[in-house]
């Protein structure tokens, strides 16, 4: 008997595939489409456990969907501008593009090794002027249409190498390179305005609902978040002018005991400017804008000072002391709040800590609620009191009420506020993608022209992570004409967040080869994506931006479509010993030694059989080697069975044990073909490794030649999507099958055959007959009982009483036990 090696039988299969240009696609009107598209990877190296495991899952819906009679798109590339790449000319003195084009040859090598059926005729580079310049192009058409646009923005700046770092770039609040504590700046830089589409985006979230996790779904939401309050002017005691804050609270506008300005808020400095508490207060300023950076990783307590400062309740005439505080963000609202302590937890803690007063004015329904025995603001609805002539109203009822009253004294109105902040997409790195803008000192700022992209990045440049961006020291690079009037102008040298060139290209893998536009029909053809794959770490930024981009490019006229991914997986994480895979923890398991020892094969099966899909999957080295003998077994039961198959079949009728070998080859087709539907391949694999135990266990039976060559042909199509090269062997070499697996259809199973006998079960409640049930012989218990309670004879005599137990004798009786 042949040995089974992994190596020649891969390596054979893989040739084979590329040699046939099996999975190059080509748009086919007649037939369904079926975008399969996974994350692509960024060019770090070499590819990790989680990169298998996401492709892995995604070659398996890929062959399946092909094997069904879809036209596959199946795609791959590179999003190959980053950081990293800067890091390693940094460190080592590499270029960049020597780095990154290195790293995506030897991930290519790794991911054909795998057996992955791409496209690779598709195949982009993000770092490539063939596909950046289409992003360039789209940035011009935005800043048409004000939709990019300069403004000044907060970055990390390191006085030590006198750099601007980026948030990776920060460890622990100092410089990854030299250790200077880092400092917040302003600077220019160019912003996408996401916002203008904050209102779309959201609503959009519930249309996604079918085919997206619920969780993606409320990250974005949250994201975006937005809330509808008002925003009311509390004027200032003894000076003109007041604080404009936003609440979403109004109804406990009655119970404001202070107000609180972000330390950032300009209205800070001036009024402590020439009074006692300037110092003091200037100080705190500067403490709490330092902390900026801590505050983000979450370490912080809530601390502020007062200004000496004092307004009006706009409603009470009521004065309340004017605070600065380290809770309250200048980015959102105004940057100004009014505090109530009785109602907002926040404000609790900071007044408890201060000892602000406490007014209460919403108390629930059933009790009187006093400000010393609180421990913790009261958040529920409830009814108003201590606001005047809105006593005794439900505080929903008042909320509605007082915002019309704050509308027609004309003191504020009605706002909504969204935590979604415009995109700022500014690096000042090198290895990005140039932002393809002009500055003229007659002119001022210009794009670029379109016949002149892209606008390429020079590739002789010195990077030294120290000094400005390193594009501004290029001179033949920034110094340039200005596009109307001639004369000597500079470009801008700040390059674009990779997230940008991650925004769009799934749309370019349907047609990259046009070198004249970036999409035509084809894109239409193929968009939207029917499955996106890839890690939950992307749940908010990347799949966000990438839900803006195709709304722009909508409106642009580029595209004709609302949403670009109609469903989504998020895949778990790979964790070894406890803890995510990974260098610092040095539990890496290698995919190159795996696929080495194994065969890739063996890799795929265990990390598909191991867990479902969205689930973490936990290595563990005795798996794959379960996985391994698996494989081999279902070699030898190939070979052994292979001599039988030449003889003919008996003359008589199928015998009890042939009538069960034929329903079992059904059954499995129907569990394997449902579990494959619903991502359950872990329990599809089960299947099929009980299935194989089962057909071990038939080699003494007495089983006709024709059921086993059936047996072992539905064996192979099953099997191809999660392990095609041993299953392509086995196909060609002993069933001696043409043409191959991946050009036959997804087998179908006879209905006949898998119908499960239904059974009678008598539902009784406390012994006494009630009523009865008609279900299939193998239902889960569960289920059973569930049906038996829901009869409408067990419903009469249960209701008002508490049900202690339901017994269930299977095939026979469920017996509900109740008392009362
Ligand atoms: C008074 C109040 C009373 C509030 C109450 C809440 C409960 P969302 O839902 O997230 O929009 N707030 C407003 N601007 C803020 C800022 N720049 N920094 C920190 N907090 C800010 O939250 C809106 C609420 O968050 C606002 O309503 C305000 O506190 C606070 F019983 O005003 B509220
Ligand atoms: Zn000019």
């Amino acid at each position: 008997m042949r040995r089974y090696d992994p190596q020649q039988v891969e390596l054979k299969w893989q040739k084979f595939w590329e040699e046939k240009r099996t999975f190059e696609v080509k748009e086919d009107p007649a037939r369904p489409k079926y975008y399969l598209l996974e994350m692509f990877p960024y060019p770090s190296g070499r590819l990790h456990m989680g990169h298998i495991r996401n492709y892995s899952i995604g070659d398996v819906v890929a062959r399946y969907k092909r094997m069904q009679g879809f036209n596959v798109l199946h795609p791959m590339g590179w999003d190959a501008f980053g950081l990293p790449a800067e890091n390693a000319a940094i460190e080592h003195g590499v270029h960049p593009a020597k780095w990154t084009y290195e790293n995506i040859n030897y991930m290519k090598g790794q991911l054909k090794r795998m057996g992955f059926s791409y496209d690779w005729k598709r195949e982009i580079a993000t770092c490539d002027p063939s596909y950046y310049r289409w992003e360039q192009l789209f940035f011009i058409k935005m800043y048409e249409r004000g939709l990019a646009y300069k403004s000044l923005s907060e970055v990390n700046w390191c006085p030590g190498c006198e750099t601007v770092l980026a948030n990776e770039q920060v460890v622990g609040g100092r410089c990854w390179r030299c250790g200077s504590e880092v400092e917040k700046k302003e600077l220019e830089g160019w912003f996408l305005k996401i916002t203008a589409y904050a209102d779309e985006l959201l609503e959009f979230c519930d249309k996604l609902l079918k085919g997206w996790p619920e969780k993606v779904i409320l990250m974005q939401k949250n994201w975006i978040g937005r809330s509808e309050g008002v925003e009311v002017d509390f004027p200032l005691e003894g000076k003109a002018g007041s604080i404009r804050i936003f609440t979403t609270r109004p109804d406990t506008i009655f119970g404001v005991t202070f107000v609180v300005l972000a330390p950032e808020h300009p209205m800070v400095e001036e009024l402590v400017k020439g009074t006692p508490r300037e110092e003091e207060v200037k100080e705190f300023v500067r403490r709490a804008k330092r902390q900026g950076l801590l505050l983000r990783e979450g370490e912080f307590e809530k601390e502020g000072v007062p200004l000496g400062a004092y307004c009006v309740n706009p409603l009470t005439g009521e004065r309340v002391p004017v605070w600065t505080a380290n809770f309250v963000l200048m980015e959102y609202g105004t940057g100004a709040i009014m505090a109530v302590p009785a109602h907002d937890q926040r404000d609790f803690e900071f007044a408890k800590r201060y000892g602000l007063p406490i007014k209460v004015v919403i108390r629930p329904k059933d009790r009187e609620l006093l400000p010393e025995a609180m421990t913790e603001a009261y958040t529920e609805d409830g009814i108003m009191v201590n606001s005047g002539h809105f006593d005794g109203m439900s505080n929903r009822e008042a909320m509605e009420k007082i915002v019309e009253l704050i509308e027609k004294k004309g003191i504020g109105q009605r706002k909504v506020n969204y935590r979604l902040k415009d995109w700022g997409i500014s690096r000042q790195r090198y290895w990005g993608a140039p932002i393809p803008i002009i500055y003229c000192p007659n002119c001022g700022t210009l794009p670029v022209p379109e016949d002149e992209l892209p606008v390429v990045l020079p590739l002789k440049v010195e990077i030294t992570g120290k000094g400005g961006s390193p594009l501004a020291q290029v001179h033949d690079f920034v110094n340039t004409r200005c596009p109307r009037c001639n004369g000597s102008a500079k470009r801008e040298t700040d390059t674009m967040d990779t997230f940008v060139e991650s925004s769009w290209y799934f749309l370019r893998y349907a047609c990259p080869d046009n070198h004249k536009e970036p999409f035509d029909d084809r894109v239409k053809y193929w968009m939207p994506v029917d499955q996106y794959i890839g890690g939950i770490e992307h749940a908010v930024l990347h799949l966000l931006y990438a839900r803006f981009f195709t709304k722009v490019l909508r409106d642009l006229g580029y595209v004709d479509l609302d949403e670009p991914f109609e469903r989504l997986l998020t895949q778990g994480m790979v964790i070894k010993d406890g803890a995510k895979m990974s260098k610092s923890k040095g539990n890496v398991v290698d995919p190159d030694e795996m696929v080495q020892r194994y065969g890739a094969d063996t890799v795929r099966l265990f990390i598909l059989f191991s867990a479902p899909p969205e689930k973490d999957l936990d290595w563990k080295d005795e798996g794959i080697e379960g996985c391994y003998r698996f494989l081999n077994r279902l070699w030898r039961l190939f070979f052994e069975i292979a001599p039988k198959l030449a003889e003919g079949d008996p003359p008589h009728a199928f015998t009890s044990e042939e009538v069960e070998f034929y329903r079992r080859i059904h059954l499995t087709i129907k569990k394997v073909t449902e579990d494959i539907e619903r991502f359950h391949f872990n329990t599809a694999i089960a299947q099929m490794m009980e299935w194989t135990n089962y057909l071990y266990e038939s080699l003494p039976k007495d089983i006709r030649p024709s059921l086993w060559r059936e047996a072992l042909e539905k064996m192979c199509l099953l099997l191809h999507p999660f392990v095609p090269h041993i299953t392509e062997e086995l196909w060609s070499e002993v069933l001696r099958r043409d043409p191959p697996l991946v050009d036959q259809r997804w087998p179908m199973y006879d209905p006949e055959w898998v119908k499960v006998p239904e059974v009678t079960v008598v539902v009784q409640v406390n012994g006494k007959v009630r009523d009865k049930i008609q279900v299939p012989e193998d239902l889960p218990e569960e289920e059973v009982k569930r049906l038996a309670l829901e009869t409408p004879g067990a419903r009469r005599h249960t209701e008002g009483k508490t049900v202690k137990k339901v017994v269930y004798v299977p095939k026979k009786l469920v017996n509900i036990v109740c008392e009362g």
